[in-house]
């Protein structure tokens, strides 16, 4: 080959995976986010009642990595101004945060509203808005009154109803002001993966048969507060309402196991998913057929897999404004080979329904988090995988950001180096995949109580000082990237960023 004919073919190879010609489209989002029970602190002051948080970090501290709490995290309940400060510092154009259901209804329901948490959502919508920041509410992230915990929580079918009264609350008292809302935070954490460690919210352990009523319920509920929404509530406010699902890729290890990553989709976010956003409802046909047939052998009369009604069935599909997407990490998947053990049953490690095993690329980097290996394709694929699966849905990417240690402090070139490719990988899904995206949101804004892993993995990308009773927050070498990127639309590392120094 004539050496300008290699340098033609180099430049064709080069603009097919490289992106940083490439642009967020006019009209693109950008924001950050946190949820209550991770920032807010003031567990039980001002009329608060406990969360199932509450109760699982305080019963059972041995199940957070160095026994701590939420019990002040960020402090935010106090230095809400300081949050706001610094999402406009970063150029946001919207701020996502979640309300605390037991702050603001203490008795879990509408009998009484607490007048000191509703003044701190208000203070903090109005303090956004002042600063030409959009709030964007989670309905719930995680934090379930306890009350309702000991009811059954996300297993006792009522919870569709309590949590359509909890919808009618928010929407009248802060709809005039918030226009997206997202019902329910990764319900697969909630349903998969806490049902199956029992170590999480609901502190539950019943991976058989817990999980899929936790996930039916998720599901309806979720449904019955879009409905609500859209009855009463759309004409005037004219928000949008959606729910975040977490995903991570399932790449399957060879050929013969593309069939088994197919099932294992549809089994970790088919079952969310197929039954809101799907044309045609319901659970997804394939693994509806494993999970029944598995049921019959193991002696059941009828599926784990709880059914729909008709009439549920209608009110769930369709229930949607937007996909709200998060991504962190990824998977490998395979068979189980003959003879070979499932080992310890894990959702990130195997899918026992489907006899199969997850693994990790040794390839891929780890972030702090034991969970975390980085694979930026994979945002792309799943990314894709939502358009192929339920078409051109409008696809908010809810989440996504990286973990360090704490030792690591502010001049967190890796956390730059993990936004900067997996934008690259968004910006290839917007352009070479035509899928419909309209906003990327950073986890996380600040420092905060990361679930079991407490305060040993960070996620901010401000720091938070965790002994200054301020709780001083202070940008990382992140932020600053991730502001450059908001201000430039450019998403290549500036030279001054891709060298640790005394400037950053
Ligand atoms: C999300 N995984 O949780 C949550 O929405 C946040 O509250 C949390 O702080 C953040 O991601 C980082 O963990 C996840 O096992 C929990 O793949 C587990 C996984 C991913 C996300």
């Amino acid at each position: 080959m004539a050496p300008w004919a290699a340098v033609v073919v180099w430049l064709l190879a080069e603009s097919a995976w490289c992106a940083s010609h490439l642009k967020f489209p006019s009209g693109f989002k950008f924001g950050a986010a946190t949820s209550a029970y991770q920032v807010e602190g003031a567990w039980n002051t001002s009329g608060k009642t406990p969360s199932t948080w509450d109760t699982l970090t305080h019963n059972r501290p041995q199940l957070i990595t160095d026994g701590s709490s939420g019990d002040v995290a960020c402090d935010s309940y106090h230095q809400w101004k300081d949050d706001i400060q610094i999402a406009s510092e970063l150029g946001l154009d919207f701020y996502r945060f979640s309300i605390s259901w037991p702050r603001l209804m203490p008795t879990s329901f509408p009998d009484e509203i607490n007048e000191d948490g509703r003044r701190y959502y208000d203070n903090l919508i109005n303090g956004l808005l002042d600063k030409g920041i959009e709030p964007i509410i989670t309905m719930y992230h995680w934090d379930l009154p306890q009350r309702l915990q000991d009811h059954g929580g996300w297993s006792n079918p009522l919870i569709v109803e309590w949590f359509e009264e909890y919808a009618r609350v928010l929407y009248k008292l802060f709809g005039d002001r918030v226009k997206n809302w997202v019902t329910i935070n990764e319900p697969f954490t909630i349903c998969t993966i806490g049902y199956a460690i029992g170590a999480f919210s609901s502190g539950v352990h019943d991976p058989e048969v817990g999980t899929y009523l936790c996930i039916k319920n998720v599901v309806m509920a979720h449904a019955k507060a879009w409905r609500l929404y859209h009855k009463e509530y759309r004409k005037q406010f004219k928000g949008r309402v959606g729910i975040s699902h977490q995903l991570f890729y399932l790449h399957p290890t060879s050929e013969e196991d593309e069939e088994i990553a197919s099932l294992a989709h549809e089994h970790y976010y088919g079952l969310y998913s197929h039954p809101v956003f799907s044309k045609e409802g319901g659970w997804p046909p394939g693994i509806e057929k494993v999970i029944e047939k598995n049921s019959k052998m193991q002696g059941f009369t009828r599926s784990r897999l709880p059914a729909f009604t008709d009439e549920e069935k209608e009110l769930a599909k369709g229930a949607y404004d937007f996909y709200g997407f998060n991504y962190y990490t990824s998977r490998k998947i395979r068979r189980r080979r003959d003879g070979e053990s499932l080992g310890q049953l894990s959702p990130m490690r195997n899918i026992k329904e489907l006899d199969a095993i997850l693994e990790v690329d040794r390839g891929w980097d780890r972030a702090a988090c034991f969970w975390f290996y980085v694979y930026p394709e994979g945002i792309r694929k799943l990314l894709s995988w939502v358009k192929n699966q339920y078409g051109d849905v409008e696809i908010v990417i809810t989440e996504n950001g990286y973990s360090t240690k704490p030792e690591s402090g502010s001049n967190d070139y890796d956390r730059i180096k993990y936004y900067r490719d997996h934008l690259e990988q968004v910006l290839l899904a917007i352009h070479e995949d035509k899928v419909n995206i309209t906003g990327y949101t950073a986890w996380s804004l600040i420092d905060n109580f990361e679930w079991n892993d407490g305060y040993t993995t960070k996620f901010g990308l401000y720091e938070v000082n965790f002994d200054d009773p301020n709780r001083q927050r202070t940008p990382r070498a992140s932020a600053k990237y991730y502001k450059n990127v908001i201000q430039t639309n450019n998403i290549e590392i500036p030279k001054k960023f891709s060298t640790i120094t005394d400037e950053l």
